[in-house]
């Protein structure tokens, strides 16, 4: 057995207690030598980075440890209120800087490997990101999590532990290539593995009915085949106040019993299979940001997340409360990160009824008052659907539950409108056809007490259309909370530059409360500020430039206008708009037509789903695109295109304090809140935008001279879609004609015939979804009106100040307090006194 529990043996509490480390650079180096030596045995043969990252990766840890236990201690003592964060990606990226910037000894840290003749920056690139997302629902789990710790708001994450994480991306030949991201290869020093709290999963099987000792009917589910769900914990430090948080990652393991079974039967090849087949579970990261697919393993893996986490909570409560669960709903909250969890409502329905034996009002009341469910898009592809064949072949006991949950929802809708069936049809959680699918949205707006989405625009959206109905039905459910990022990483940390102007200027409290930042508005019109800003730009400019020249082999010119698109790639982005421009600025050139021209760079990185072609065309376009134009001669600096590979949250650390103008031009309607435009703006960047997601409240905050706003509005959208002839905007105008016939010509594909076909066809379609052609003509005049602004130097900088002095809305300190007021009503728990 993996884990033997102590029978004879207790370990004596007096004096298991843990020493405070100390967090001076003495105490920092000797305990970097003790690892580096003896733990990991190494000495000065050693030429590897990765011993002395794993050497001060331990050193860090130990640091966080006794805050740790501290801050778990303090909310088992109070027995407070826990919010459980259930999401199936968290997009972390690395742990080290974090926790540096968290404890307060960056300097520290520094001076002791410096001691050794280490530098920091090179031992910390040893760290692989930790890429257990897709974008940007998985980096805002990981921003809530910062900002939960540095509120001491006792909340939780679950998540997956993937073994192989978001893949890398490779460029070669101007195509994507997919690597595997095996992160965990060379060990991972930020997490304890916790098998005392393994949780057994069932899977397949049938549900049995049988009387219970009072006479009643009740259920069970047997049969089934179980897999182990094993715990990792990462410590989730809050900004220097002691507390650190838990991040509880699941990680699949075959059953010994499983494997025992199988092999005793002579079947050894078999029970390996069988192994590999449970362990499979937590393989991989499904790499399909807003897009769904139906695979089996995926299911299987929400189903395995969901359980696992509601299974260890209700642990926890029966270790303290029994079988009493009469406060059960007053202590716990659930908040389901898109509909990916949302099997937790028949999970936490199955248990409390199959196992704890409630009825059913009382299992359902306490299930609705426990759950709540954000939503983050919009895009048809991304609401899921389970077929009800595939469920009740996984999960047939789950499959029972929520046909009952449907039923009763559904008499409760006809009693509201008696005989209207088109609304009933439209409501039922399974969708009726030949095929009848589980609507895993219905489902979560169902069984929570709170739906909100994530920005203004897009909360109002659901409203009306996607869910109105549900709205008209329980409008007290809904409400928005705009996303945020956290100024920790996204500023303080990937930013040190303009950290110390911002402290020098205005204190350091922004910190923890980013609304300080409009105190900068005061030194908008100050020249030596404002000279500082530049020089800050300049430094970030520089080292960007150096990251594209060693990743992509370009040279950005730091006098140039960085222009820096870096998301997924996905057609509602429009990737597509920005190369047309790039195309057209290239057209201008070998027209001659470069009066007051401004030099600009422009950077794009994003991966692919690896099987959408539509969006890996999109990058081979950028890529080739690039070839011409860094290629021509007569070009030079004018104009310089790069596609940056691999991107990912450490890339953008480096990226969002680099970049002048920042590019959130996604059709409007379309793109839920997007995260990366608030780093951006954070870091003093202008946006080149539509009225789409959060990009509206940060024109609202920054102000209209201070972004760059074009395109049509959601709703000139819904209106142009139904006459929509994007041939008659090409055809009426020049630069647009000029554009489509270079990309047409072949210019940019010499020797791939035919290799931009669809690409062309997209922009002419009259069912185009995206309406690129519609919003061509504002975009390239926006883009004007930018490169002016930007060869106004004054101009350029204040717009840049004023939109980091106004950023402060855009932390998800605010959106975690907002959360916090209206849903999970926790209260603010400090970690307790070690007694001397
Ligand atoms: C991500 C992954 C998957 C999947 O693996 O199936 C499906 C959907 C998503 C997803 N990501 N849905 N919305 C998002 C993005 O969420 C962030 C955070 O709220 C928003 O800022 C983006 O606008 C939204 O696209």
């Amino acid at each position: 057995m993996a884990f033997q529990p102590l029978k004879k043996s207790k370990i004596k509490k007096s004096v298991i207690k843990m020493k405070t480390l100390g967090l001076d650079t003495s105490s920092i180096a000797n305990d970097f030598q003790q690892y580096f030596c003896h733990t990991l045995g190494r000495d000065q043969t050693c030429f590897s980075s990765h011993y002395p990252y794993e050497a001060i990766a331990y050193t860090i840890r130990d640091r966080l440890m006794e805050r740790w236990k501290r801050t778990r201690h303090a909310y088992e003592k109070n027995d407070c209120k826990r919010t459980f964060y259930l999401s199936m990606e968290f997009l972390m990226g690395r742990a080290m800087g974090n926790a540096m910037l968290n404890l307060g000894i960056e300097n520290e840290v520094e001076e002791a490997l410096h001691h050794f003749g280490l530098h920091l920056e090179e031992v910390m690139d040893s760290e692989h990101d930790a890429g257990l997302g897709n974008g940007g629902l998985g980096r805002l789990a990981a921003c809530f999590l910062d900002s939960c710790a540095t509120l001491q708001l006792p909340v939780r994450g679950f998540g997956i532990r993937y073994e192989y994480g978001m893949f890398r991306q490779r460029i070669e030949n101007c195509e994507q290539i997919e690597i595997p991201d095996h992160w965990l290869r060379d060990g991972n020093p930020w997490e304890l593995e916790r098998p005392e709290y393994q949780q057994t999963i069932q899977f397949g099987g049938y549900t049995e009915h049988y009387r219970d000792d009072k006479g009643n009917t009740r259920a069970r589910w047997v049969s089934t085949y179980d897999v182990m769900a094993v715990p990792y914990d990462i410590p989730i430090p809050g900004y220097r106040n002691n507390t650190v948080n838990t991040l509880r990652l699941w990680s699949a393991k075959a059953t010994d019993e499983f494997n025992l079974e199988e092999f005793n039967s002579g079947s050894y090849t078999e029970a390996v299979a069988a192994k590999n087949a449970a362990e499979n579970i937590t393989m991989v990261l499904y790499p399909n940001d807003t897009s769904e697919n139906g695979k089996e393993l995926r299911l299987r893996q929400q189903y395995f997340l969901a359980s696992a986490s509601i299974k260890d909570i209700l642990r926890e409560w029966k270790e303290k409360h029994g079988n009493d669960f009469s406060q059960f709903a007053d202590k716990n909250c659930f908040q389901l990160n898109d509909t990916h969890p949302s099997c937790s409502v028949a999970e936490l329905m199955r248990i409390l009824l199959d196992e704890q034996g409630m009825e059913w009002d009382e299992a359902w009341s306490i299930t609705t008052k426990t759950m709540a469910y954000t939503n983050h898009t919009l895009l048809p592809e991304a609401l899921e659907k389970w077929s009800t064949q595939l469920f009740k072949q996984l999960l047939p006991r789950l499959l029972d539950i929520i046909y009952e949950i449907n039923a009763r929802f559904l008499s409760e809708v006809s009693c509201r409108w008696p005989g209207d069936s088109e609304r009933l049809k439209a409501m039922s959680i399974i969708e009726e056809g030949p095929d009848p699918q589980v609507r895993m949205a219905y489902l979560a707006i169902v069984g929570s007490f709170s739906v909100n989405g994530v920005a203004e625009l897009h909360s109002q959206l659901l409203k009306e259309g996607l869910f109105k109905q549900f709205y008209d039905f329980t409008p007290d459910k809904f409400n928005n909370k705009t996303n945020g990022v956290t100024q920790r990483r996204w500023l303080a940390w990937c930013n040190p530059a303009l950290k110390k102007l911002i402290n020098h200027t205005i204190g350091k409290e922004w910190v923890v409360d980013l609304d300080q930042l409009t105190q900068l508005k005061a030194h908008v019109n100050n020249k030596k500020f404002q000279q500082h800003w530049h020089q800050v730009k300049l430094q970030n400019k520089q080292r960007l430039s150096e990251l594209v020249f060693n990743d992509c082999g370009v040279k950005f010119d730091t006098d140039s206008i960085f222009d820096v698109q870096v998301k997924r790639i996905h057609e509602y982005k429009r990737q597509l708009l920005n190369i047309l421009h790039v195309i057209h600025l290239y057209d201008r050139i070998k027209r001659g037509d470069t009066k007051n021209w401004v030099n600009r760079c422009v950077l794009i990185g994003g991966k692919s789903a690896p099987g959408y072609y539509m969006a890996k065309s999109i990058i081979k376009l950028i890529c080739n695109v690039a070839n011409v134009v860094n290629n021509d001669k007569s070009v030079g600096d004018l104009l310089k295109v790069a596609f940056i590979p691999n991107y990912r949250v450490s890339a953008m650390e480096i990226i969002c304090a680099g970049t002048d103008l920042s590019e959130q031009i996604s059709t409007a309607g379309k793109e839920a809140s997007g995260t990366g435009n608030m780093k951006f703006m954070m870091n003093g960047a202008v946006t080149i935008g539509t009225l789409d997601g959060a990009n509206i409240e940060i024109r609202e905050e920054a102000g209209e001279d201070n972004f760059i706003l074009f395109g049509l509005t959601a709703s000139e959208v819904e209106e142009t879609k139904k006459n929509y002839n994007p041939e008659a905007y090409i055809r009426n105008d020049d630069d647009f004609m000029r554009t489509m016939k270079l990309l047409e010509s072949g210019h940019f594909n010499q020797f791939e015939l035919g290799a931009f076909d669809a690409i062309t066809h997209s922009i002419k379609n009259p069912y185009d979804p995206w309406m690129v052609a519609a919003d061509f003509r504002t975009y390239i005049d926006a883009q004007k009106v930018a490169a002016e602004a930007f060869s106004d130097k004054k101009r350029w900088l204040k717009m840049s100040i004023l939109n980091t002095a106004c950023s402060g809305r855009f932390s998800t300190d605010r959106t975690m307090m907002e959360y916090n007021r209206d849903i999970w009503k926790l209260k603010k728990i400090l970690p307790t006194v070690e007694k001397k």
